[in-house]
């Protein structure tokens, strides 16, 4: 399998809000060298250089202000003689108003974003290009004739909705490759997200589409991240009932019930028949992650690529969460080995 990556991840290094102090955040540029290592050390195959793509790509799964946004907040800030992470800290919750957006740029950071876990730094915009831009490179190697490919996306993108970021998360790389495939002509794409936490950006996103089933397994929104997203009795809406799918999950669920819950999944997305299941690989559900509460153990992520096999779709793994550096190289590449074991 070929492995998209970049360099340019490490432009984006942010902070965030831990016991009452600005620290450096989970989201570090070392989870994405550590699996670069990993894939060059089991020999999974060529790593590759992303190729660009038009602005274009990015507004058919978001809109156009919050691209414009996105691309111009960090000027926006600094001319208010601010110099260090842009983040938001007031946001339009029920009966605010979110008709008008701010013109200044506090209110638009808040306008634009569901938390202040995604801090806008000088060089972010030019690492969430890239990092979409390795999704869709990874999209068009399976277009050219590859079964599959591993999109080692930094930053992830599964809390980024149509018009907002969150999560460590500004564009929606897994969303972006799923609509690109569309536009070029797939009547159907099946998104899986095995994240830790529910993909509520990629839900929002295809929420009243029947051409995108989403599956998403993660911890029970009552006790977990988001919170507000991922309850299981959010099917879908109009055209799209019936094609999202959620399986919130007890914390300290093991593998024993998460293989379950994954077999009934990958069962529904291959009775949808898709042209190309795009996963969202995050490999937080391991035991010892940091801020997420499963207990999958590194053999389990093998089973894991195993079942994903099953429904039987070219597929585009993109790297989403996974906060346990040590070890997270190994578990998202054993994803795509037990994938590899199944394909003949
Ligand atoms: N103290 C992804 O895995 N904050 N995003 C958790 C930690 C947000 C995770 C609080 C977690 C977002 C892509
Ligand atoms: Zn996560």
């Amino acid at each position: 399998m070929l492995t998209v990556f970049s360099d340019s991840h490490r432009l984006h290094h942010g902070t965030e809000l831990k016991d009452g102090v600005l620290k450096p955040s989970f989201e570090q540029p070392s989870r994405a060298d550590t699996v670069r290592d990993r894939v060059q050390h089991v020999g999974l195959g060529d790593i590759i250089v992303p190729r660009t793509f038009d602005r274009a790509c990015y507004v058919n799964a978001h809109s156009e202000r919050y691209v414009s946004f996105l691309e111009t907040a960090w000027s926006e800030w600094t001319a208010t003689g601010r110099e260090h992470d842009a983040l938001p800290l007031v946001w339009p919750v029920r009966d605010l108003s979110n008709e008008h957006v701010p013109s200044f740029i506090d209110g638009k950071l808040g306008f634009f974003a569901m938390d202040a876990g995604s801090p806008i730094t000088a060089t972010t915009w030019e690492a969430v290009k890239t990092s979409a831009d390795i999704a869709l490179t990874g999209l068009s190697l399976i277009n050219e004739g590859h079964n599959s490919a591993f999109a080692l996306c930094r930053p992830p993108g599964h809390h980024a909705a149509r018009e907002y970021m969150g999560g460590y998360c500004y564009l929606n790389n897994a969303a972006i490759a799923a609509q690109h495939a569309l536009t070029q002509g797939a009547k159907r794409v099946a998104v899986l997200d095995v994240d830790f936490h529910h993909g509520n950006g990629t839900q929002n996103i295809f929420y009243d589409r029947n051409d995108v089933m989403f599956a998403s397994l993660h911890g029970d929104p009552s006790v977990s991240y988001p919170y507000y997203s991922g309850f299981s009795s959010e099917c879908g809406a109009g055209a799209g009932d019936g094609y999202n799918l959620n399986y919130p999950l007890p914390k300290n669920t093991t593998w024993h019930s998460y293989q379950n819950a994954l077999i009934h999944a990958c069962k529904k997305l291959r009775n949808f028949s898709p042209e190309l299941l795009v996963i969202s690989l995050g490999v937080d559900t391991f035991k010892d992650d940091p801020i997420s509460h499963f207990l999958l153990e590194s053999q389990d992520f093998f089973g894991m690529g195993e079942i994903i096999a099953t429904v039987g779709a070219p597929t585009l793994f993109v790297m989403e969460g996974g906060y346990m550096v040590d070890e997270i190289g190994i578990n998202a590449v054993n994803v795509l080995h037990g994938y590899e074991s199944k394909q003949f």
